[in-house]
Order: C-alpha cells, then sequence, then structure tokens
C-alpha cells in the first residue's frame, strides 16, 4: 500500500470566513509594450505590492486548458478584450487568493480597465460604492512601443507578439481603452508617467506615486539582481 500524500498546507493571513478587507487598487495602463509588466513586477519585488496583470491571469487560464482556454486564445490573437465575466471573475478569485494567502491589501492591477465594459465589470464584483482607484497611465509614442513589441518577439512565445497581432491590439487600444482613460481622467483619477524614457527614470516616477501607500522598511532595501536585470543594469542570465 502506498503512503499517502503530505496534505498541502495553506496559510491563511485573514479569517477565510469573515469577509476579506478592502483591497487598495491602482489601475495601471498604457499601449501594448509600455512597460506596465516591467514597472508593475519591479513593484511587487522591491515594494512590496502584489501584481496582476489581467493578461497574465487570462493566458494562464488558457494553458490551464479549461472550457474557456478556446475563448480566451481566440480573442488574445486578434488583439480583442475577452469577454468581462471570464476577466473579471479571474481577477476577483486571483485577489481574494492573494489576500487570503500573503495578507497583502496592496495591489497593482496591470492591464485593467480596459475598456468602460470592465469598468461595468468592475462595479458589478466590487460595487459601485467603493472609491474609484486612481489610475497610473504609461503614455508611449507608438514607434517606441512598436519597437520594443517587435524587440520582445524575439523571445516572448507570445501569440501576439507579431506585426498583425500588434496592429490589431493597436487598434483595440484606441477604441477600447482611450475612452476608459478619458473617464478616469474626467474624475481626476490619472497620474500620467512618459513611459519612453528609460526604465530606471520610468521607476522612479511610479515608485514615487506609491510611495503613501509603500512600507518605507520594504522601499529602503536594495535591488535584487531580478530588478537589477529589469532595470536593465546587469545583464540577464539564463537562471531568470
Ligand atoms: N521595456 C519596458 N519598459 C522599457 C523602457 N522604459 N525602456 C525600454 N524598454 C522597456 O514591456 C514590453 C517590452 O519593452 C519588454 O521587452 C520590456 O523589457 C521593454 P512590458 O513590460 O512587457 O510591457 P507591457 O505594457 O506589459 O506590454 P504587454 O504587451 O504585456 O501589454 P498588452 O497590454 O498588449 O498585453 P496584456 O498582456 O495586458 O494583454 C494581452 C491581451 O490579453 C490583450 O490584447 C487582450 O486580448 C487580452 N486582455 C483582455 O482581453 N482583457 C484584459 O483585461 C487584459 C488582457
Ligand atoms: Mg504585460
Amino acid at each position: 500500500m502506498g503512503v499517502a500524500p503530505a496534505p498541502t498546507v495553506v496559510i491563511h493571513h485573514f479569517d477565510p470566513r469573515a469577509p476579506l478587507p478592502n483591497p487598495n487598487v491602482v489601475f495601471v495602463l498604457g499601449g501594448p509594450g509600455s512597460g506596465k509588466g516591467t514597472m508593475c513586477s519591479l513593484a511587487e519585488t522591491q515594494l512590496g505590492w502584489t501584481h496582476l496583470s489581467t493578461g497574465n491571469l487570462l493566458r494562464a487560464e488558457r494553458e490551464a486548458g479549461g472550457p474557456t482556454a478556446d475563448t480566451i486564445e481566440r480573442y488574445i490573437t486578434a488583439g480583442e478584450l475577452v469577454p468581462n465575466e471570464i476577466t473579471v471573475t479571474l481577477l476577483k478569485k486571483a485577489m481574494d487568493t492573494a489576500m487570503l494567502t500573503t495578507g497583502r491589501v496592496n495591489f497593482l492591477l496591470d492591464g485593467f480597465p480596459r475598456s468602460l465594459d470592465n469598468m461595468e465589470g468592475w462595479y458589478e464584483i466590487f460595487g459601485r460604492g467603493a472609491e474609484l482607484p486612481k489610475m497610473l497611465y504609461f503614455e508611449c509614442p507608438y514607434e517606441v512601443l512598436e519597437k520594443r513589441i517587435l524587440g520582445r518577439a524575439k523571445y516572448s512565445g507570445r501569440s501576439d507578439d507579431n506585426v498583425e497581432s500588434m496592429k490589431l491590439r493597436f487598434d483595440t487600444f484606441k477604441a477600447k481603452t482611450l475612452p476608459t482613460l478619458a473617464l478616469f481622467k474626467h474624475k481626476n483619477k490619472v497620474v500620467e508617467v512618459d513611459a519612453s524614457q528609460s526604465r530606471e527614470a520610468v521607476y522612479a516616477l511610479v515608485r514615487k506615486s506609491l510611495e503613501a501607500h509603500t512600507d518605507p522598511l520594504l522601499a529602503a532595501q536594495p535591488l535584487t539582481e531580478k530588478s537589477e536585470m529589469q532595470l536593465g543594469l546587469r545583464p540577464y542570465t539564463k537562471r531568470n
């Protein structure tokens, strides 16, 4: 007879039976390739924020091969937005799991809300009463975005990192995401960052804008090797 596998131990930082605390959310938007993922990952490693990219969540769900995998693949390759019920449900689940398992409540939501429809989905799940989150917007000219995406295409393995999907992503960005930006600007909720600058310059602005909610002890930590690579201060090694 075999030995039963050891049970997986999940440490909960909040009582799973009680309602979770209200998360502190910052939305991070910008064109395809503007550096959202790079900067949010730095803020996670260096500043203790939790980085959730809806694009990454959707790609992971597609890889898991569940009932929505084919739909997700179709929309991503076409550069279109995946239906709300899939995206917002994944996001809510990921936020709850992160709060329960890490105890952290500061979230950077990378690539969300990309449309006014996404915003409706957000209200439906998080309620209309809560304060509208702040938005960090990465402004960057299209020529720079194009160059970055095609540079990344050499190693990313992403089905939408090619000239054709890239153009469709830009079209969707203009048609669907820019109106969302306009809404947040109208409500004075936007911090604009010039994302065409060097990685270090962009990160300095991101760090400053998150300062009020960042633990100063974490902010004072030296850069990790991974962060130095992401900032372009040392070459990437194979391990990373
Ligand atoms: N780089 C970064 N910063 C740099 C700098 N300052 N100077 C020089 N180079 C810099 O960066 C892109 C590249 O540029 C990298 O090589 C980086 O090293 C370099 P990255 O940080 O990856 O940029 P990011 O903005 O994250 O680009 P990404 O391509 O991920 O943005 P998208 O918004 O297009 O992609 P996402 O993954 O969010 O979405 C993909 C698709 O999923 C969408 O098209 C859509 O179909 C679907 N989706 C939804 O339907 N709903 C959602 O809510 C989210 C996604
Ligand atoms: Mg990204």
